[in-house]
């Protein structure tokens, strides 16, 4: 079992068929196998073999497409790893992982190459220039006889994907992914939104998450449909892609569907729909106003399903537009076992809140090397979700979501813990404390925001806090604002409480900078 033989092999034959079409350049399925066993020719030459870990720290384009294939088709394991990350962290991935090659481009490995001294070499693959520390793709794909044949060496339970997600306690964690995982959960979702080869996909996410690269690309790729690529998202283009390629599904994060909603009030001539056959929104809350807006605007029904990096696909509504609710998650997808359970693990009432429990195939394996952390998320081989949620009995065991049990920020549908944001602000010897929250923006869900306590006498801006926090930590983890506080709100246990802290609900007098 391989995920790039299953998503590539039987439709090579079909031809001239597009699979991508970027920037107006178009590659075929053989196109795009042909692409797939020159870079296993190049990655090959280079000794990766089954098991190592290949770290993607690339643009979105069709060398991340072709190698990322190729990898897999070797039996080697994916790292995707978000550009915006800032070089700590990306070494930090690195080390952990032990990765055994590190393809990039030019710019990042320059941003890059003083994170990475101190630690132990890693081969670097560049796919755009020459250094004498870097290997050129380019030049390797010239010298390099491309594979006949792929190998495709891996069975069911072999890792596919190394996904590093945020933890509770600051430190990332790589979810290990299978082949099995991916391709049970791939089969569930051909079946659910009736995927086919006649699919035009508007891509329009980033490639590094398993949304635009499992559930998007993948998902395209399996049905033997077209991928329209868009280097990134902008809502005036996504409307004007969708009438010209003529695309029939749209995937993308809540704050996508809130700023296509706010084009489209602005859009003088409104654009033709009429090939359009699905939106999917997934990895954040939609909220209701929102599927409500968009369907009076657009005339169409957007599907909300639920998925996570560690469980995959878990749940979707139904692809009856009128079967589609607001506010829910829909129904478990084929393969997917979900539990309600109370603080003790126990099955709730039907109806109640608890916490989602997930089983099933497409259940990650573990996190890489942390068997204690691993045993933490499983219970009885149950996944502790950390979501809370319910089912209503009224109707076939519908899942709702209303909140989350362990504290996380869902931020323009990217996972932010507060606990790595205050490590980083705590780092700062004038910093005595730290307390980082979410509060609901319309355009991104949630927003991070920082609240921080100076030692006595130590001189500290909120500017000051947030060069610290952009020099340390992914754009899009840092805080929109910081507050300055004599002293954090706690409760008699000592607890902070953050509903207290500033553009909360009520910010008990005397606390405000
Ligand atoms: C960008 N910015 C963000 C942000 N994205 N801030 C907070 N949260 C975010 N998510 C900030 C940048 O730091 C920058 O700030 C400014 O916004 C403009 O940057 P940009 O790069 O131009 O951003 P933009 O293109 O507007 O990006 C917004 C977005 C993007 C919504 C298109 O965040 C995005 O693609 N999100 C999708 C993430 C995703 O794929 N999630 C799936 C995870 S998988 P400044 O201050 O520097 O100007 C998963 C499982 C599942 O969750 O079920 O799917």
């Amino acid at each position: 079992m391989n995920l790039t033989q299953t998503l590539l092999e039987n439709k090579a034959a079909a031809g001239d068929k597009i699979a991508v079409r970027y920037h107006l350049e178009d590659l075929s399925y053989f196109g795009l196998l042909q692409k797939t066993r020159a870079a296993a020719g190049v990655l090959g030459s280079l000794g990766i073999s089954n098991g190592d870990r290949v770290a993607l720290l690339l643009p979105k384009g069709l060398e991340f497409i072709e190698l990322h294939l190729a990898v897999l088709a070797l039996g080697a394991v994916v790292l995707p790893l978000n550009p915006g990350y800032r070089p700590e962290e990306i070494a930090y991935f690195l080390f952990d992982s032990e990765t055994n090659l590190l393809i990039t481009d030019q710019e990042k490995y320059d941003e890059l190459k003083n994170a990475l001294i101190g630690f132990p070499d890693v081969p670097v693959l560049s796919i755009d220039g020459e250094c004498p520390n870097c290997l050129s793709y380019r030049r390797l794909l010239q010298q390099t006889a491309t594979a006949a044949d792929l190998p495709y060496p891996t069975r069911e339970e072999d890792l596919a994907l190394l996904c590093y997600t945020s933890g509770t306690t600051g430190r990332s964690k790589g979810a290990m992914i299978t082949h099995g995982n991916l391709i049970h959960n791939l089969q569930a979702l051909h079946q659910a939104w009736h995927w086919s080869e006649k699919d035009v996909l508007l891509h329009a996410l980033p490639l590094f998450h398993i949304h635009g690269l499992v559930v998007a690309l993948h998902g395209c790729l399996l049905a033997g449909g077209t991928l329209i690529l868009l280097d990134r998202f902008d809502p005036q283009e996504v409307w004007k892609t969708i009438e010209r390629e003529s695309c029939t599904v749209f995937m993308g994060v809540p704050t996508m569907y809130q700023r296509l909603s706010q084009a489209w009030g602005g859009l003088s001539r409104k654009p033709e729909l009429k090939s359009l056959r699905l939106f999917v929104s997934g990895s954040a809350p939609l909220s209701e106003v929102l599927f409500q807006r968009f369907r009076e605007q657009t005339g169409h029904t957007i599907l909300e399903r639920y998925g996570m990096t560690e469980a995959g696909m878990i749940a979707s509504n139904p692809f009856d537009p009128e079967r589609r609710k607001a506010g829910s998650v829909g129904y478990p997808l084929a393969g997917v076992q979900i539990r309600i359970v109370d603080a003790a693990g126990r099955d709730v009432r039907s109806g109640e809140v608890g916490e989602v429990r997930i089983r099933g195939n497409t259940l990650f394996k573990g996190y890489w090397r942390q068997a204690e952390k691993t045993a933490e998320a499983f219970r009885d081989g149950w996944f502790k979700s950390g979501d809370l949620g319910y089912r209503d009995p009224g109707d076939g065991g519908r899942l709702f979501l209303v909140g989350r049990a362990k504290e996380l920020i869902i931020s323009g549908g990217l996972n932010v813990y507060p606990k790595e944001v205050e490590n980083v602000l705590e780092t700062r010897e004038e910093v005595l404390e730290a307390a980082v929250y979410g509060r609901p923006d319309e355009d991104l869900g949630e927003k991070v925001l920082a609240a921080v306590v100076l030692r006595p006498g130590a001189v500290l801006t909120p500017e000051d806090c947030l060069a610290h926090c952009r020099r340390h930590l992914a754009p899009y983890k840092c805080p929109k604002k910081v507050t300055l506080l004599p002293a954090l709100p706690r409760n008699a246990m000592g607890k902070i409480q953050k509903q207290h802290l500033p553009d909360g609900p009520s910010l008990p007098a005397g606390l405000n900078a």
